[in-house]
């Protein structure tokens, strides 16, 4: 027989299968068929395909082609986040265009997909640099304007003064930039466009209860950057002024343990005091430099405490007391009020730091029964009552908090709220390859930015810009792009030089997939929501929370724009483990990269993917060694000599023998389906058919002879080639036409496991004596409980422990545990 050869069947299947553009596609909408959705995170085109690309990609292709073989009408598409800084990083490195760089490196991307045999509907191919998609990200900024959702303001970004230009906080490491390591990260004021994500913040939030089918740790990472937290805002007047400190408290039943007030840094009347003496102003400096280095670190929780008096007193409204207002370096100036009652008796950090500064602690709450001295700080809420508290003193914390919102309120001096550590999200770059913001500013119609029309999309993006290291909008600098003519006035104007955020491109380019040559509309609504939800996404997990909030933002305006009946994009979210390699993450940087092209053009595609699920559960991380690969290309080298050896053998209809191999076979077929309907245990999926191998193998002189009848060996030839497609779909389609078979293997029914023939014929069945295991003996399956006690009973081990001895009961459990109690 000829030699496995991986070299010679992959191109000839590969060019068989790119004649077909027909093989993968999806079915029209309304084919009336049940849908499957299998979605994969896209690419950012670097050029290269890694093997964390290869491994998530070989989940999804197994996934789509199980589908299939289930009856399915599968979506599986792919497509290119091509837009971002790493083109222009290329542009300014090597001369090219990033619109060249990224056009080639999607090419030889595409290339490498091709050969590892992906199963992609390129038909609906989404490329999110090309007008023809972006358009639509301009399309849907100004739907967004025209309600509310886009809006303009100022806001502090990172500024690197080396760069000359903005820097997203993921290119900002340990305070510094990612390209000019020594150099600091500067904060600047800037005007900026914002979406107003925080609109759905609750939505947002309170979907994650019921998304069952994403992962829990994703759900709670989202839980916390959404960060709602119910408390009561409560002004204190400031001494001597009409000024006013509006706090943010959770615990507003403290408030007769507040013992000073705190400002942010960055708070204005921070700026108001230190306008007036110089030495705050000097503190305050280096307060707001630190904060800016731990933030940007992303640690501003080990930040090592400090503030400092600012001589001025403010007045606490419960009961007209006076408490000295400091600075401190722990209030974040972008949350709640940037201003909080610092109540240390109750609170880990105002005791830490009136500790730190010997300020006075007074306690407030006792626990509910046991008065005895606790430790402070006292952090409980639930169980407290309050002491020293005036009226309220007695109360329950939690009731004493409805009661004291109420009475501030009533007062005039607060109010209960709601506050989120999710912001409104930033979409302005001053960047190049991107989207350009759809808005004009025209001096004659006021300073007003002006939306354009929806006939004057797209704007494109003017090629053959210069990339240079200088600061601002390098669209800024295109005066055939700047100037243009307003919409509403007609006259000359300008327009906005910004590019949007890419996460803007990823938030919704999987509603394209379902429709990607729609030249009038996003999408078709009656395709998208035929195909919605997502059934299945799989991707890293470091998209957890941007792209996959984002996204979910996304899903909900287009909701309301009555674009799509669904809420949410994805009914199940899973999220791969890395690739590493001895020990550390494959990456360029840590030089341990190994390259899917190589391992492809050593062991073959089949050998690579089906290694990529073989070697760990998907889920976790996974440790690539080639050896593992060269095992694999040595199982499949295996499958294809004993299938090639006998394919010809051909008999109907059921017949006696071969019941073991068929038992096998069946464990098979029940395990891999029952693990592709949730649990994905690839791993142990292709391990099974390992064994199912090891069987055959086994049985050859079986076969050989006759003894296990033709159609048995026809069955198990027939149905493994099947089990295989989904793992090693080159060496499923060469075995399948080997076979006879006819039409194409991803498209046959996947195997029914038949219970009877899966069946075990023996059990197992442990004894024990006095709860201690002496043997496991063997009965026919289906025995009875009498017939397991006779054969516990008779065994020689058995026979011998009992010499001497009284059975005072024997106990059979359910048919699995014989326990014979002795004396
Ligand atoms: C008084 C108090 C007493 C507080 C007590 C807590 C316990 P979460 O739950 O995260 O929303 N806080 C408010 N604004 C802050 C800011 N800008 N920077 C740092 N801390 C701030 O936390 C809310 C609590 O964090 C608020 O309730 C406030 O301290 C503090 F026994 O007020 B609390
Ligand atoms: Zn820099
Ligand atoms: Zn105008």
């Amino acid at each position: 027989a000829l030699r496995y050869n991986p070299a010679e069947i992959e191109p000839r299947w590969q060019a068989l299968w790119d004649a077909d553009p027909a093989l993968y596609a999806a079915e029209a909408h309304d084919s009336g068929k049940a849908k499957y959705y299998c979605l994969e995170m896209l690419p950012y085109p670097s050029g290269q395909l890694h093997m964390g690309h290869v491994r998530n990609y070989a989940i999804g292709d197994a996934l789509a082609r199980f589908m299939w073989m289930r009856g399915r009408n599968v979506l599986h598409p792919m497509g290119w986040d091509a837009f971002g800084l790493p083109a222009e990083n290329a542009a300014l490195k090597n001369k090219r265009q990033p619109e060249e760089w990224t056009l080639a490196n999607i090419a030889a991307m595409k290339v490498q997909m091709r050969r590892i045999g992906l199963s992609y509907d390129w038909a609906n191919e989404v490329t999110t640099c090309l007008p023809d998609y972006y358009r639509w990200n301009q399309w849907f900024f100004l739907k967004m304007f025209e309600a509310g959702l886009a809006y303009r303001k100022k806001s502090k970004v990172n500024w690197c003064p080396e760069c000359a230009t903005v820097l997203a906080n993921e290119q900002v490491v340990g305070g510094c930039c990612w390209r000019h390591e020594t150099t600091i990260v500067e904060q600047r004021d800037l005007t900026q466009w914002f979406l107003r994500i925080s609109k759905y913040a609750d939505e947002l939030l309170d979907g994650l209860d019921t998304m069952e089918g994403w992962p829990e740790k994703v759900r709670t990472m989202q839980k916390n950057w959404i960060g709602r937290s119910e408390g009561t805002f409560v002004d204190f007047a400031v001494e001597g002024s009409d000024e006013k400190i509006k706090v943010f408290t959770t615990r507003v039943d403290t408030i007769f343990g507040a013992t000073l007030v705190a400002l942010a840094p960055e708070h204005v009347l921070t700026t108001a005091f230190a306008e007036a003496d110089g030495e705050l102003a000097a503190r305050v400096q280096t307060m707001i430099d630190e904060q800016k280095a731990a933030k940007a670190a992303g640690d501003l929780g080990a930040i090592e405490k400090k503030g400092c008096a600012t001589g001025r007193f403010a007045l606490n409204p419960f009961n007209g007391e006076r408490v000295p207002i400091w600075v401190a370096n722990y209030i974040l100036a972008d949350y709640g009020t940037g201003a909080i009652m610092s109540v240390p008796a109750h609170d880990e950090r105002d005791f830490e730091f009136a500790t730190k500064y010997g300020l006075p602690v007074k306690r407030v709450v006792a626990p509910n029964l046991d008065t005895a001295e606790l430790a402070l700080p006292y952090l409980a809420e639930e169980e407290g009552v309050l002491i020293d508290s005036g009226a309220w003193s007695g109360e329950a914390c939690l009731e004493a908090q409805e009661k004291m919102a109420a009475f501030a309120e009533a007062g005039g001096f607060g109010k209960k709220t709601t506050t989120y550590r999710l912001k409104d999200w930033g979409v302005s770059r001053q960047r190049y390859w991107g989207t350009p913001i759809p808005m004009v500013y025209c001096a004659a119609c006021g300073e007003e930015p002006i939306p354009l029309r929806a006939e004057d999309l797209p704007v494109l993006l003017p090629a053959q810009v210069e990339i240079t290291q200088q600061g601002g909008s390098p669209l800024g600098r295109v005066d055939a792009f700047v100037n243009t003519t307003c919409p509403r006035c007609g006259g000359p104007a300008k327009r906005e030089t910004d590019t949007m955020d890419t996460f803007v491109d990823s938030s919704w380019y999987f509603y394209r997939y379902t429709d990607a040559k729609n030249d009038s509309a996003p999408f078709d609504s009656a395709k998208a929501n035929y195909w919605f939800p997502i059934d299945q996404y799989i991707g890293g997990v470091e998209h957890a929370i941007l792209h996959l909030i984002y996204s979910r933002f996304w899903t909900k305006v287009m909701r309301d724009l009555g674009l799509i009946e669904n809420s949410e994009p994805a009914e199940r979210l899973f999220t791969q483990g890395m690739v590493i390699k001895d020990g550390a993450k494959m990456s360029k940087s840590k030089g341990n990269v190994v390259s899917p092209d190589l391992m492809i053009e050593r062991y073959g595609a089949d050998a690579t993917r089906m290694y990529a699920l073989f070697a760990a559960p998907p889920d976790r991380d996974l440790d690539w060694q080639e050896d593992g690969v060269a095992g694999v290309s040595r199982f499949l080298s295996r499958v294809y000599r004993l299938a090639t050896k006998y394919k010809d053998v051909r008999g109907d209809g059921p017949a006696v023998g071969g019941e073991k191999l068929l038992r096998t076979l069946h464990q098979t077929i029940a395990k891999l389906t029952q693990d592709f309907d949730g649990r994905w245990h690839f791993n142990t999926c292709i391990a099974s058919i390992m064994i199912l191998v090891n069987e055959i193998q086994a049985s050859e002189p079986a076969m050989d002879s006759g003894e296990i009848p033709a159609s048995v060996v026809a069955e198990v030839f027939r149905s493994l080639t099947l089990m295989l497609a989904p793992f090693a779909p080159f060496l499923a389609a060469e075995l399948w036409a080997e076979l006879g078979g006819t039409g194409v293997v991803f498209r046959q029914t996947w195997p029914v496991a038949d219970a009877e023939l899966a069946k075990e014929s023996e059990l197992e069945i442990p004894v024990q004596i006095n709860g201690k295991l002496v043997i496991v003996v063997k009965v026919p399956a289906e025995s009875d409980e009498e017939t397991i006690k006779a054969a516990a009973m008779a065994d020689e081990k058995v026979v011998a422990r009992l010499d001497g001895k009284t059975v005072v009961k024997v106990v059979v459990v359910k048919s699995r545990l014989v326990n014979l109690v002795v004396k």
